[in-house]
């Protein structure tokens, strides 16, 4: 299959992250991807091409217009007020606030992001947009008869919503892509989102629709990020009763327990009958991932492309999480190739 990239990820360069009330090593880093390519290369997976421009009429069939507008313009206002430190908010809206606009750019910081894993820089914008037209990119080969492509987006996007941003992820690459793909004349689309972390931003744009399924295997919110959503009874609501299935599992699991939710996500995915397939594919499942708890192995990640293959649907995978970086690479692909044996 083909590999879509942008050498523009690395303009996203995070040097340090708040973690466990302390400033350590950044954890979502342009090696990351490097590392990735570096794998598809190796392995001889297919073509590495370019992304195409789309332009933002596929995101804003997502995104909130206020919210893609204080991105695009968010560094320059920071810039003006704080100078070129990373943009980092220090405040937070309380629930029942009125969202009333204001002119202070940490305080509209604050109204769109939802914790401080995530600063803009300089070059966030066009390290989000090159993201976003990479998973684009994606569908339209899918569109033009591929069976399957990877998008080796980064920043990753699954955990951004419709008006908010957080967790490494600006703009949903998974859900624009998604999106374009209803656009473009699908019936229905479903999303996996295999990452650690609870695709939440993802089951929040596409609740309350019929035409797009989420599924989500992960870390059990109560603890784990994102927290608050991501429990087994959200099940989706109105037109999109029933179109989202969430599989929390405990710190701790491994292949085996994993699996067992992979059959009901793949089940659930099968009965849906959808023209599209887009997996959120992160490999923060990984035993050695130094920010998650669960216990998969470099050969299971095989296994697990192989049984996404048999949905027998067009595939788009979405590249998310993934840190434990001497191994992310082969887990990557070890799905990709899964999925072509
Ligand atoms: N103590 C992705 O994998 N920090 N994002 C969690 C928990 C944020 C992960 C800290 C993790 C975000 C795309
Ligand atoms: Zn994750």
């Amino acid at each position: 299959m083909k590999t879509i990239f942008s050498a523009e990820h690395v303009l996203q360069d995070v040097k340090s992250e708040f973690y466990g009330g302390k400033w350590v090593d950044a954890f979502e880093i342009p090696r990351r991807a490097e590392l990735v390519l570096a794998e598809v290369k190796r392995a001889g997976l297919g073509p590495v091409i370019a992304q195409d421009s789309f332009g933002l009429a596929p995101v804003l069939a997502v995104h909130d217009a206020a919210f893609v507008h204080f991105l695009e313009g968010a560094w320059e206002a920071w810039k003006a007020e704080a100078g070129t430190i990373p943009a980092y908010p220090n405040i937070w809206p309380p629930r029942r606030s009125r969202m009333i606009p204001t002119v202070r750019p940490g305080a509209e910081l604050g109204r769109y992001v939802v914790d401080m894993s995530s600063p803009i820089l300089e070059g966030t914008w066009n390290a989000v947009r090159a993201a976003v037209d990479c998973a684009l990119t994606g569908a339209k080969l899918i569109n033009q008869g591929e069976t399957a492509a990877f998008a080796l987006c980064r920043p990753p996007g699954h955990h951004a919503g419709r008006d908010y941003f957080g967790g490494y992820c600006f703009l949903n690459n998974a859900a624009i892509a998604a999106q374009y793909f209803r656009d473009q004349g699908a019936s229905r689309v479903a999303v996996l989102d295999i990452d650690y972390h609870h695709g939440n931003g993802t089951q929040d744009i596409f609740y309350d629709r019929g035409d797009v399924l989420t599924v989500s295997i992960h870390g059990d919110p109560v603890q784990e990020y994102p927290y608050y959503i991501g429990f087994a009874d959200e099940i989706g609501e109105g037109a999109g009763q029933r179109t989202n299935l969430n599989l929390p599992l405990p710190w701790g699991s491994d292949y085996s327990v994993w699996n067992a939710a992979l059959d009901q996500a793949l089940e659930r995915i099968r009965a849906f009958a959808p023209d599209r397939l887009v997996v959120s594919l992160g490999v923060d499942t990984f035993k050695d991932d130094p920010i998650s708890h669960f216990r998969l192995k470099e050969q299971d990640y095989a296994q697990i492309g192989a049984r996404i293959a048999t949905v027998g649907v067009p595939v788009l995978f979405v590249m998310e999480g993934g840190y434990a970086i001497e191994a992310i690479g082969v887990n990557a692909v070890n799905v990709l190739r899964g999925f072509e044996a």
